[in-house]
Parts: C-alpha cells; structure tokens; sequence
C-alpha cells in the first residue's frame, strides 16, 4: 500500500535531514525524499527515521542452536568441533521446521533493525541425501518464511562438493549439502519465479574447500551477471595453512588468481588476510563480509578493519549463525574488537565522517546493498521503503540531537531502541513486537520442542 511519514529528523545518504518527507507507492519504492518541508495537519510524524540495515550473511537453521554449543569438550574446542556439533542439527531439519525457524529469526532481526538478508543456504537435500520432489523446497520454505514476515531477502543457493582442498569427497554427515554446479543453477532457475522486489536470487560457492575453482568459474559464468555470489573464504588459520600445502597460495590469493572478483562478489569473513590481499581486495570494489559476534563466538581473529578502510574498502555485517540477532552488537564488537586489538579508540572512521557509529552505520548500508543486489540502504527515490523509526521517548534518545543519534544507540545500553519498522512501505514490527509475533512464536516453540525431544 502506498503511504508516506514526515520525520523531523531523517537519515538521508548525506547524512541527517530536517522535515523530511518520504513517500512510497503502491509496489513499496520510494517515490520521494523532501527535506525542509511544512508539516501537514494530521500527517504521520516521527522523530528519528534510519535505513533499516542489511544483514549480508545469514544460515537461518542455526538460529535452532544458538546457546547450545557453549559447554566444553573433552579436548580443546574449536571452530571445527564446534562444526560437527552444527552438522548434527542441520541433519535433523525438515522443511517445515527450516520455515518456522527462519521466521522467527527474521521477525527477531526485524526488531532490531535488519529489513534484509542474504540468505547462505546449503540444506538442500533431505536428511537422508536424496533430493525431495521438489528440489528447491528447503530453499522456498526460507523465501516463503522472508515473505511471512516481511524481510527482503538474497537468497544464495549454495554449491557444495567436496569435503577439503583438492576435491576431497564429502563426509557422510554432509550429504545434505552435496550439489553440483549444475544442480545449482537448475536451483536459481527453478527460483526464478520468486524473484521481485522483495526477493532476489544469487549463487553462493560455500568455500575453497568445498567448491573448485573451475567449478566456481563455471557456476559464475552461467549465471546472469547482475546477480550476487557470495563465498566463505579464510576464516580460520587452519583454512589458510591447508589452502598453502594445497595450492602454495593463500586462499584470497587464490581466489583473485582464478576468479574475476569485482563488485558483484561479497567475501564472508575475509579475516585471514596479509597486506597484499587486503589492498587486493579493496580494490577488487568487492564486500568483505564481516559477522564479528560469530567469529567472537567461533574464534576466528580479527579482521584488519582500519587498513581496509585505509585502502577504501567496502564492507558490511552479518549475524551468520546467530548467536546475535542485532546489527547494533555487530557493530559494537566491530568496533570493540578493534579498541581491544590495538589498544586505541574511535576506529572505524574516516577523514569526511568522524563519528564512529555514524560511519559504520553508513558504511555497512552500502557494502550490504551492494552484495544483496537489490535497491536498498538508502532512504532515496527508487529505493524500498526500508526503515526504522527509533524510539523517541527512551531517555537515550529524548531531545537527543540528530547528529548524535546513530552514536548513542549503537555505544550506550542494551535496550532496543527500533519502535516501528517498515520494509517496502508496510509495516512489520510495531512498538516493538512483529506485527504476527505470536504465531510465528507459536510455530517456533512447537519446532524446538521437537528438536529438542530427540
Ligand atoms: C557454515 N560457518 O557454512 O555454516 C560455516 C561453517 C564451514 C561459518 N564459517 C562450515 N561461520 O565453514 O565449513
Ligand atoms: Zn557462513
């Protein structure tokens, strides 16, 4: 439905605007942004209005087992124990459950101010490897669960081949995600008819390990070449040590050799990069994929933030296997890691914008619009109507000045400060809960129980 809201304050591309009105039509595009405009007489008005943010990286199904993995083991734990405990809840998911918990995680991010996500998914096959019927099932049953509650979505169907470097065959409890190039693009095609506004559609290699480099090749140079691929790559040191006995190269290195990265890509994580590969990198205008409260949670390292700013690096977040749900964490340990990691503070900005919350709110806008593919980050003519009013009556934020709204919300305190949110101009969550919280609850609770009685 069309509509339109004056904000007093709204955060336009260039920064705060005063009186400014934003209208949408009927298919959810921005039709205008008017700065310094007259109030109307009974015309909705806010006071804070903020793009709503773009979670690039996202495996819906660990929503099921965020908390669950913090019990140590017998021997050292790691990333890669910490995998295996994964496989296990991803062998037991059936489609059903697969909607009901994306739902609930995209009413949660909703909340707390993502109105998109890219969606990396690799459950294809049932748990016992075979297809179903319907080879895109799993992956329509996330889409259906981002058209329910309202999030825009990029969803990344996933090739999966092998277990390790040098085509190593998959492991028995990964046969849910075996997939073949071809099957991967018969996926998109098959997912064509859910494209729109709303929904749009790219290809996702899951790794170095798990995909070759002429099959990644192939997949890229079959698919329509606006639409976004998304790769795993150099998360771990080990990753990086086994890509070196492998091929003598590190894994970005080997990336930029044997692939054209350029915009259209989003490298997640990128955390384990030398000098070269970064200003590589950078250069490449690709999105480096950052999910600090996942690689916190996972041990990954620290990416190199202020060199790639240096550089002119583009950049966005993700909350990956949502241990967090709020792109306000992200940002915090974004930023915190940094302060922590070099003893310094006020990390993440730039000569043109000082603010730290400021600029890491902007930056992460572009870098994530730019890997979804779609028209969002902006509150501009054309783009969705994506965003966020902020709770203008928390002491936090009354008679707080515009400039330093952005700074206050993402450093100072825990409470939730997204009132209302609205994705492509229809309104999703209001004072706070999901305008079908409860029954997207309900189904949630019901799914967990059954995860949870085995
Ligand atoms: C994933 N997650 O695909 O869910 C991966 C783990 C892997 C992160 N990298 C699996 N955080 O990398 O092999
Ligand atoms: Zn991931």
């Amino acid at each position: 439905m069309s509509g339109r809201i004056f904000a007093r304050h709204a955060y336009l591309p260039d920064g705060w605007a005063q009186n400014v009105r934003l209208s949408w039509n009927d298919a959810g595009d921005l039709t205008a942004v008017s700065p310094d405009v007259q109030v109307e007489p009974h015309e909705m008005q806010e006071d804070y209005i903020v793009p709503g943010m773009i979670n690039l990286h996202s495996h819906a199904f660990q929503r099921a087992m965020a908390g669950m993995t913090e019990i140590a083991g017998e021997g050292p734990d790691s990333f890669w124990t910490w995998r295996d405990l994964m496989y296990r809840t991803a062998l037991r998911i059936t489609p059903e459950q697969m909607q009901a918990i994306a739902a609930q995680l995209y009413a949660e991010c909703l909340r707390h101010g993502y109105t998109s996500v890219c969606e990396f998914h690799y459950l294809h096959r049932a748990p016992d490897g075979a297809f179903y019927a319907n080879m895109a099932e799993t992956a329509e049953r996330v889409i259906a669960a981002a058209n329910e509650t309202g999030m825009g979505i990029t969803m990344l169907p996933v090739l999966y081949s092998y277990a390790d470097f040098g085509e190593t065959a998959l492991r028995d409890d990964q046969r849910r995600f075996s997939t073949n190039p071809e099957q991967i693009l018969q996926l998109v095609q098959q997912l064509e008819s859910a494209r729109n506004a709303q929904v749009e559609v790219g290809v996702a290699p899951h790794s170095l390990r798990a995909a070759s480099t002429t099959q990644i090749r192939d997949l890229v140079a079959a698919l329509p070449a606006d639409r976004p691929v998304h790769i795993h790559i150099a998360e771990q040191q080990k990753e990086v040590d086994a890509c070196l006995a492998y091929s003598g190269q590190r894994p970005v290195q080997l990336l930029l050799d044997t692939q054209n990265i350029d915009q259209r890509w989003c490298l997640v994580h990128a955390t384990h990069l030398d000098k070269a590969e970064l200003a590589a990198v950078a250069a490449s205008r690709a999105v480096a994929g950052i999910c600090t409260t996942t690689e916190g949670n996972l041990g990954d390292g620290f990416f190199d933030l202020p060199d790639f700013i240096a550089a002119n690096g583009r950049f966005g977040i993700g909350s990956d296997s949502h241990v967090s749900q709020s792109p306000i964490e992200e940002l915090r340990w974004l930023e915190y890691g940094q302060r922590l990691r070099l003893q310094g503070r006020n990390i993440a900005s730039q000569l043109g914008q000082r603010r730290v919350g400021d600029y890491l709110w902007q930056a992460c806008l572009q870098g994530g619009a730019q890997a979804a593919g779609r028209r969002v980050g902006q509150l501009a003519c054309g783009m969705r109507a994506d965003f966020l009013v902020l709770d203008h009556l928390h002491p936090n934020l009354q008679g707080l000045p515009a400039t330093e709204v952005l700074n206050t919300w993402i450093f100072a305190g825990n409470d939730n400060l997204v009132r209302d949110v609205r994705v492509g101009g229809r309104l999703v969550v209001e004072h706070g809960r999901h305008v079908q919280q409860a029954s997207i609850q309900a189904a949630y609770l019901d799914c967990m129980r059954t995860l949870r009685s085995v």
